[in-house]
């Protein structure tokens, strides 16, 4: 069975997939962005899951690169999958952290038998990473990395220029 990359242009939080993936901090407390709209949009219950989260397995917080799952409260999707992007940094190569996000959502997301499937461009807001590099990671690793029985992977992007960047890759 073949994964089908799609590109959507909206908001991440009116997605009807399985899973989500927030591009969150490594408080998983909450943040902007998109961190930010799914939290206000899906609720108390998210921020619940994490703050146990934290109070469990994630004491220090999540490390960039990793990724877990939550419920996703009022969202339509079922999971919430929180994943911690780089910062985006001119004098140090980072990309393998970024990468390393995508596969570790898709790693959690096969586990809970998500064959849907939606992504930001992670760190490509707040953290300040180059949108169209950005764009590129999220293609080529979602390629290497898909997993039996993911059927979409959804790019979710918010204006023109993130669509444009993605669409580069997709083409
Ligand atoms: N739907 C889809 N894409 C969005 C949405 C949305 N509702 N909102 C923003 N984007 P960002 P980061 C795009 O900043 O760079 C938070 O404070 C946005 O245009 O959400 O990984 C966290 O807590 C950009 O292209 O995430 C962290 O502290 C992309 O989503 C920090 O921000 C990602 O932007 C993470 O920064």
């Amino acid at each position: 069975m073949t994964t089908r990359l799609t590109l959507i242009q909206g908001d991440i939080t009116e997605q009807d997939v399985d899973a989500v993936v927030n591009a969150a901090n490594s408080s998983l407390l909450g943040g902007g962005g998109v961190d930010g709209a799914i939290h206000r949009r899906g609720g108390p219950e998210i921020l619940a899951a994490c703050r146990a989260l934290r109070a469990s397995h994630y004491g220090k917080g999540l490390a960039t690169g990793q990724a877990v799952a939550t419920t996703a409260g009022r969202l339509p999707a079922r999971h919430v999958i929180h994943t911690v992007g780089p910062r985006w940094s001119p004098a140090e190569d980072r990309s393998e952290l970024l990468a390393s996000c995508y596969r570790e959502s898709l790693r959690i997301a096969a586990e809970l038998d998500a064959r849907t499937v939606a992504f930001p461009a992670i760190s490509t807001g707040i953290y300040g990473w180059p949108l169209d590099d950005g764009a590129r990671i999220a293609v080529e690793t979602v390629r290497g990395a898909v997993r039996a029985g993911v059927e979409e992977v959804r790019f979710v992007v918010f204006d023109e220029r993130g669509r444009v960047a993605f669409a580069a890759y997709l083409d």
